[in-house]
């Protein structure tokens, strides 16, 4: 089926076949039509199907069905056919918080067949400018309250021509354009492999990279864990913290709801406090947010009784069995762990709290396969630690960057994970690759570590890394976040040693325990242990 796009920039720097991981359809639910457009699928079908009545979008103040996302988005679309000249395949950046008129206008992108790059409100002028010149893109709709750093990362990379704002009363903002069209917006016939989306990955070094996904991968996602693991309803209200530039946050609180006809809480601000309001105040039911959201949220129990939750996924990091437990006492749920990765689109491994083992992350998720191998790349006997690979309908795709090589190889995804498989096929996570620290010739995996210094009621967040050590090549060092009550003494520091010693195996224990009042993270949740190792200043504690 030949390619709706007119700008063929996607489809010229896909890798180049043989360095594409295999793909896997073997479910028949993952039967896709030559030409298939994400948008018709999960919004216009949704309202043919006689949904467009329902809720599907909540925020603070406001309420859309599926029929008003289905017009805003009609609106916006025109607005960018008519006015802003976008063409099949253009890249359209979106810049704005977690709101139904970005969600309106990521529809808009996929119906007139040009591909969204949804970028976090947290980056500034030099980030977003290095995104655009990556994925020379060419139009942009963004919330005005975000213009600034948008408007000076234009200067810095031309490629991008318009920008247009939402949530502005002014002559040239998206509302008044919005408002001369009120026709449908019959959406583009995509082929199911156009590119739709352009995601980066949330790197902590380098060159940030994009990976692509087409309308099919984001059918794929929907057909996978939502139906076989989460088992989520139309009545289902879902809500979260994670930002729809996270593609946790896009299918978490986007695609899978709409897929099943539930309707979503938008926060702007889903900081574990806002979070906690938000439940109550709007009676949702499914939760996704990352493991510190749940620790710090479980430190209210007042504020988490009587809520109408029924089931919160975990994913972006390592879930601490202490948090699990935490969370289970003081809601009496089993949280659903999942691990996802911007290059997979999204979750494929996991369990539902029925299956949930504490420990481990779950099993591979119908419709993906997944591996621990060897440095030779040779499958290992379970029980035995090494690299995770994965491969199934989704997988990675890096716009023109060499290191495609190094993430895809043999037709399998390597997400650069030290996972250990069980006699049951559990997968249990030890560290990033990378982080694996080696101390006297041990392997020791800061999460370990993590996990009992979590369990010490002194002990609010932690982090630990290797550091090095003339003697050892490397030593254990926590950061540690303490409680309220608690004082950063050597009496604190010898009772943390001694607790881990009791509790694994002593040459694990952080030689080196260091205060801070947080602990560095990125805008996906997860911890940076880059900026803990450069906080390791010689001669500090
Ligand atoms: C880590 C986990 C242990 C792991 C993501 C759900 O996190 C997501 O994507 P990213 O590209 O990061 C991928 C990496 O994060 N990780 C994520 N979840 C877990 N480690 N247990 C977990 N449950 O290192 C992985 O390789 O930011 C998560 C859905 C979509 C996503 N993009």
């Amino acid at each position: 089926m030949p390619s709706a796009h007119v700008d063929t920039f996607a489809r010229d720097h896909l890798p180049p076949p043989e360095a594409q991981p295999e793909f896997l359809f073997e479910l028949p639910e993952l039967q896709f039509p030559p030409t298939l457009n994400c948008a018709a699928a999960l919004l216009d079908a949704a309202v043919a199907a006689g949904r467009g009545e329902r809720p599907c979008l909540i925020a603070p103040g406001l309420r859309w069905t599926y029929r008003e996302l289905q017009q805003h988005s009609d609106r916006i679309a025109h607005v960018l056919v008519h006015e802003m000249g976008v063409v099949p395949g253009n890249r359209v950046l979106l810049r704005g918080g977690n709101h139904p008129m970005l969600v309106a206008c990521w529809f808009a992108v996929m119906k007139v067949g040009a591909i969204a790059v949804t970028t976090m409100p947290m980056l500034r002028a030099k980030e977003l400018s290095t995104m655009i010149a990556i994925a020379q893109v060419t139009h942009a709709l963004c919330d005005v309250s975000l213009r600034e750093d948008l408007e000076a990362a234009r200067l810095m990379a031309p490629v991008l021509r318009r920008v247009c704002c939402y949530h502005d009363a002014g002559p040239d903002g998206l509302e008044q354009a919005m408002a001369r069209y009120d026709a449908p917006f019959m959406a583009v016939d995509t082929a199911a492999d156009d590119t739709c989306l352009l995601a980066f990955t949330s790197g902590t070094t380098g060159i940030p990279k994009a990976t692509m996904h087409f309308h099919r991968d984001v059918m794929a996602i929907c057909a996978c864990w939502p139906p076989h693991v989460l088992r989520a309803s139309e009545d289902d209200v879902f809500i979260g913290s994670p930002p729809l530039a996270f593609t946790f946050g896009l299918g978490g609180l986007v695609l899978f709801p709409m897929s099943i006809g539930a309707s979503t809480v938008l926060l702007e601000k889903a900081t574990p406090p806002h979070l906690l309001d938000a439940i109550r105040a709007f009676g949702a039911t499914v939760l996704f947010t990352a493991p510190t959201s749940y620790r710090a949220m479980a430190a209210h129990p007042e504020a988490l009784q009587g809520t109408r939750l029924r089931k919160c996924v975990s994913a972006g990091e390592a879930l601490p069995v202490a948090t699990r437990t935490l969370w289970r006492n003081v809601t009496g749920l089993e949280l659903i762990d999942g691990i996802g990765a911007t290059e997979l689109l999204h979750i494929f491994i996991s369990a539902d709290e029925a299956h949930a083992r504490p420990g481990a992350t779950g099993l591979p998720v119908p419709g993906y396969r997944a591996e621990v191998v060897n440095e030779q790349d040779q499958p290992v006997p379970p029980g035995t630690v090494g690299r995770l690979r994965v491969k199934g309908p989704t997988g990675c795709r890096y716009l023109r960057d060499e290191r495609q090589r190094q993430y895809v190889r043999h037709g399998w995804n390597y997400t650069g994970d030290a996972y250990m498989m069980d006699d049951d096929g559990y997968f249990h996570y030890q560290a990033r690759t990378d982080d694996i620290i080696i101390s006297s010739g041990y392997n020791i995996a800061g999460p370990e570590v993590e996990n009992v210094l979590l369990q010490h009621p002194a002990v609010a967040e932690c982090g630990v890394i290797g550091v090095p050590d003339e003697e050892r090549g490397q030593i254990v060092k926590a950061f540690v976040v303490l409680r309220p009550g608690y004082e950063p003494t050597a009496d604190t520091t010898k009772a943390l040693q001694d607790f881990v010693k009791q509790s694994v195996a002593p040459y694990k224990y952080p030689r080196r325990v260091a205060y801070v009042s947080a602990l560095p993270r990125t805008d996906t949740g997860k911890l940076q242990r880059f900026r803990l190792r450069d906080l390791d200043t010689p001669g500090a504690s």
